[in-house]
C-alpha cells in the first residue's frame, strides 16, 4: 500500500504492538564514506537547486511556490500562507545547513516547482537526546502531483542529512503514514467570530445568533496578570531554565539551550510573539507563553483574502494558573487583530481548551520520527514538541 514508505526505516503498520521490537534506531549509522556522494536522479526535465534563504529573490520564489501550492484543509477553502520573514526565520536556526534547503527547478524555464527543508534539532526521547533533522515545507507544484517526485525529494534530503552524520528526523503531516508516534487534534478559539463565519471557517451554532456568538467570544480589553510583558533578550537565560524544566516531563521534547531559545522564542515582528510573567515583587520569571503567526489564504471569498491565525507554541505556567496565562495570550492576540487562536492538544493544553472556548477543528496532525522506533504510541499530552 505504501510503495515508498515500506522501503524506509520507519515503524511499519505490521509491526505495531510487537513487543519484541526494541525502542531506538531502526537501522545503525553507516560510515560516512558509504553515503551516496552525488544527488539522486530526477526526471530529466528537472534539476536540484539549493535555496539560499539569505537571497531576497530566492525567498520570494519559495514564498510564491508555497503560497500557491502548500497545505490546504480537507475542503480546499484555506491554504497556509507562511510569510517570507517567517520562512527565513524558520529555516535559519543555530547551526542550520544551507544544503538542507532543497528545491527542484524546471531546467527549461528555471521555475521553482518543488521544495523540501530540514533544520537541525536535538530531540529527547525518554532519557536519550538525539541529533535530528526537522523536516518541513515539503511541497510539489499542483501541476506535478502524483509523479512520485516526493519520494525522490525525501531520499535526497535524507542523503544530505546523513552527510552531516545525522541519522534521525522528526516531521509532522496531516496525512497518515507509517506510523505516527502520536496523533493530535487542532483546536480553534474564535477571536473574530463574524469574519470566521463569513468565510466559512466556522458555523453559527445551533440556536445561536450572530450577536450572541460575538458576545460568547468577547474578551477583556487588556491582560489581567500583573507583570505580564513581552519577552526580551535579557530574559533568555531565565526562560531557558523555565522551559527546560517544564519540557523534562514529556516523553518526546526538544532539548533547547540558550541559543535555541534566543532563536525560537524571542519575539520577531509578525512571526513570533512571546510573553512572560515577571513577579512585580521578586522580579523572578515565573511563567511564559508564545504563539507564532501563520496566516492562511482564503480561497474563493469575495470579502476577505487572508485569515490571520495565531498558533500556540510553548507555554510554561509555574505560578500563574495556566488558564489565566492562556487567557492573557488570547487577549493579546485579539488586541493584535488575529482572527483565530489555534492550539494542538499537546502538553497540558487539554486543561484549558474547553474552558477557554476553543472548539475541536476538523484537522489532525500526525507526528513522526524517521529511523527511531518508540515502543507505544504516545498520548498527545505526553508530547512536548511543536513544529512550525
Ligand atoms: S508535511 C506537508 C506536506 N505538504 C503538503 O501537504 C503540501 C501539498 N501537497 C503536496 O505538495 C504534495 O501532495 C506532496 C506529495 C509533496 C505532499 N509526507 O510525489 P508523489 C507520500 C511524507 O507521487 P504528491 C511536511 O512537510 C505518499 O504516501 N510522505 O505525491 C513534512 C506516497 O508514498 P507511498 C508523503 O502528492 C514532510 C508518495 O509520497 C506525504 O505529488 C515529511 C507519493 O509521492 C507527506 N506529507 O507529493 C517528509 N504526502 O507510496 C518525510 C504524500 O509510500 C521526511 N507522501 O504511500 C522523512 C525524513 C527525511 C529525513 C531523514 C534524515 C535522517
Ligand atoms: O483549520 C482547520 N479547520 C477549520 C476550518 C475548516 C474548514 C472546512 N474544512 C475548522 N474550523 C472549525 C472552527 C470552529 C471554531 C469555533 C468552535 C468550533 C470549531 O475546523 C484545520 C485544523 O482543524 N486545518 C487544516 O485542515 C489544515 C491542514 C492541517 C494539517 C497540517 C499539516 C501540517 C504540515 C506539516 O508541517
Amino acid at each position: 500500500r505504501h510503495r515508498f514508505w515500506e522501503t524506509q526505516p520507519v515503524g511499519q503498520f505490521k509491526d505495531l504492538g510487537d513487543p519484541s521490537l526494541p525502542e531506538g534506531p531502526i537501522e545503525p549509522p553507516t560510515p560516512l564514506s558509504d553515503v551516496k556522494p552525488e544527488p539522486y536522479n530526477l526526471p530529466s526535465q528537472y534539476e536540484w537547486t539549493t535555496c539560499d534563504m539569505d537571497d531576497e529573490q530566492t525567498c520570494v520564489e519559495v514564498y510564491s511556490l508555497l503560497t500557491n501550492n502548500y497545505v490546504e484543509d480537507d475542503e480546499n477553502m484555506f491554504r497556509f500562507n507562511y510569510s517570507k520573514e517567517f520562512l527565513r526565520w524558520a529555516l535559519r536556526p543555530p547551526g542550520y545547513y544551507k544544503a538542507w534547503h532543497i528545491g527542484v527547478r524546471v531546467k527549461a524555464s528555471n521555475k521553482l516547482v518543488a521544495f523540501i527543508t530540514g533544520v537541525p534539532a536535538r530531540i529527547r526521547v525518554r532519557d536519550v537526546i538525539i541529533r535530528m533533522a526537522e523536516i518541513n515545507f515539503l511541497c510539489v507544484h499542483k501541476k506535478l502531483r502524483s509523479k512520485r517526485l516526493a519520494p525522490v525529494m525525501i531520499k535526497e534530503v535524507t542523503r544530505r542529512v546523513h552527510l552531516e552524520n545525522i541519522w534521525q528526523a522528526a516531521y509532522t503531516a496531516g496525512v497518515i503514514l507509517p506510523t505516527p508516534i502520536t496523533t493530535c487534534r487542532y483546536w480553534h478559539r474564535s477571536l473574530n467570530p463574524k469574519k470566521l463565519i463569513d468565510i466559512g471557517f466556522s458555523k453559527l451554532g445551533a440556536r445561536m445568533t450572530m450577536s450572541r456568538t460575538i458576545r460568547l467570544y468577547k474578551l477583556p480589553e487588556s491582560t489581567v496578570t500583573p507583570g505580564f510583558r513581552k519577552m526580551e533578550l535579557r530574559d533568555v537565560p531565565a526562560v531557558t531554565r523555565l522551559l527546560r524544566q517544564y519540557l523534562s516531563q514529556f516523553i518526546v521534547a526538544p532539548d533547547f539551550d540558550e541559543n535555541d531559545v534566543e532563536h525560537w522564542l524571542l519575539p520577531l515582528e509578525n512571526v513570533m510573539d512571546s510573553y512572560l510573567v515577571e513577579s512585580p515583587e521578586t522580579h523572578e520569571i515565573t511563567d511564559f507563553c508564545s504563539f507564532y503567526t501563520l496566516p492562511s489564504s482564503i480561497l474563493n471569498n469575495q470579502n476577505y483574502s487572508v485569515l490571520k491565525a495565531a498558533y500556540s507554541y510553548y507555554t510554561v505556567s509555574m505560578k500563574t494558573p495556566l488558564l489565566q496565562l492562556m487567557n492573557d495570550a488570547l487577549i493579546t492576540a485579539k488586541q493584535k487583530d488575529y482572527d483565530v487562536f489555534n492550539a494542538l492538544d499537546v502538553m497540558h493544553n487539554e486543561s484549558f481548551l474547553k474552558e477557554l472556548k476553543f472548539g475541536p477543528g476538523d484537522g489532525q496532525l500526525h507526528y513522526y520520527l524517521y529511523n527511531y522506533r518508540v515502543r507505544n504510541a504516545l498520548k498527545p499530552s505526553e508530547l512536548g514538541v511543536v513544529l512550525l
